[in-house]
């Protein structure tokens, strides 16, 4: 209670501070709880300044997830970094006719991986990575279905539409068809990953090849009408524009009023080392802190902003929850090897229970462990 008295007194104050007639009225709004329009958000990525952003962000964040930071028990398996598309943000991928660079494991292999985890609290396992003609349609029925046989509490999060996409066709089978084998072989949610930014022609000049807006937002729908829950990112901070920024938003805004489908909202910052794009600047922290509290703040239908601290470091993640974030991933482990390769500050992502908890009580909130579908499993 004292805490949302405090954060309506900072509302207040911005109502009546001396700003403009447009940032005056998108205050009232978020005080009212009511939704922003796209222009309201391009307007905001132009020209309102962080504090200013801060206290909506914050506002929202606390009347809709209180003081609380969520983070989970996980960690990451990369079956292949081999891929067969070229993403030209990609640091991690080797091309297929360069495989021998990569690594590609079998299913027991990765099974093997999963057994070092036995003995941990661990309740995700997160399964992304390249992609392949041999890790095809059966290859990720069979893994999840022996996943399942060894730990079946395990909570399997893996594969994107770029996988789905390229799998089922290759299987002949619809994207129905598809997702209900997957599902029923163990597949429980699906991750972010792919999305990448939705307008046609920059997803051409940076991801292209791979599946479409369409087709990534298409299986998506399809698992939510399925009952089951998925998360969606937004990879920014590159050749991208504010306007791209807020449509790529708008189409999630619009598919999570149809389906409630989505968990959480997780803004992916471009780094820049080793890849074809390694003449684009990364964008400062404040941007980062800036996207963060516009996407806080027009997204209202998601309850849950993350910040993936393995990718943007652990300071600028501990700043975010100030900024709309309430969310920090999880004690994820060195298995992931996406963001290291591109020149994350954070080289080999691990952190214990104590550390996370700590980083979060050091900002004054308020640690929560959850799980994958954010049920409390315990509050520090
Ligand atoms: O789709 C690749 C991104 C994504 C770079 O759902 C890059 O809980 C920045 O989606 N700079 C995969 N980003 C990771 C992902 C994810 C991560 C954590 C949690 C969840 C979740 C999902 O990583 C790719 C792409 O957008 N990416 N290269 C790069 N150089
Ligand atoms: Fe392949 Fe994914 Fe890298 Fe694109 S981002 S090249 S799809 S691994």
């Amino acid at each position: 209670m004292i805490e949302t008295a405090k954060e309506n007194q900072s509302i207040q104050a911005i109502l009546d501070a001396d700003i403009s007639t447009e940032l005056k009225e998108i205050a009232g709004k978020v005080a009212q709880r009511k939704r922003i329009t796209n222009q309201e958000a391009i307007y905001l990525y132009h020209h309102a300044e962080l504090s200013y952003l801060g206290i909506l962000a914050n506002h929202i964040r606390t009347y809709m997830n209180k003081n609380y930071v969520y983070f989970n028990h996980n960690f990451h398996v990369e079956p292949t970094n081999v891929c067969v598309y070229t993403c030209s943000f990609c640091s991690y991928s080797r091309l297929i006719k360069n495989r021998e660079q990569g690594w590609e494991l079998s299913v027991d292999e990765i099974l093997n991986i999963i057994k070092k985890y036995d003995e941990q609290a661990v309740t995700e396992v997160h399964i992304t990575g390249g992609v392949v003609p041999k890790q095809d349609l059966n290859f990720y029925k069979e893994l999840f279905e022996k996943i399942k046989q060894h730990r079946p509490e395990l909570h399997i999060k893996a594969l994107t539409p770029v996988e789905f996409h390229y799998i089922f066709k290759k299987a002949k089978v619809s994207y129905e068809d598809g997702l209900a084998i997957l599902h029923k072989a163990g597949l429980d949610s699906l991750p972010g990953g792919g999305a990448e930014i939705f307008n046609e022609t920059i997803r051409d000049q940076i991801a292209g090849g791979k599946c479409s807006s369409e087709e990534w937002l298409k299986i998506h729908k399809i698992w939510h009408q399925m009952g089951l829950h998925s998360n969606a990112t937004m990879l920014y901070g590159h050749i991208e524009s504010f306007e791209h920024r807020v449509d790529h938003m708008d189409r999630l805004r619009q598919l999570q009023d149809e389906t409630k489908g989505f968990n959480a909202f997780i803004p992916l910052k471009f780094r820049n080392k080793d890849n074809q794009m390694a003449h684009v600047p990364e964008v400062s922290v404040i941007e980062d802190l800036r996207n963060y509290a516009i996407a806080r703040i027009y997204l209202d239908n998601f309850q849950h902003i993350k910040a993936y601290w393995a990718m943007i470091g652990r300071k600028t993640a501990q700043l975010s929850l100030n900024f709309g974030a309430d969310d920090l991933d999880g004690t994820i482990d060195d298995t992931t090897k996406i963001y290291s390769m591109a020149g994350s500050e954070e080289q080999n992502p691990k952190l214990t229970t104590q550390e996370l908890v700590d980083l979060i009580k050091a900002v004054g909130k308020t640690p929560v462990e959850r799980d994958t579908l954010y049920r409390i499993v315990k509050e520090f």
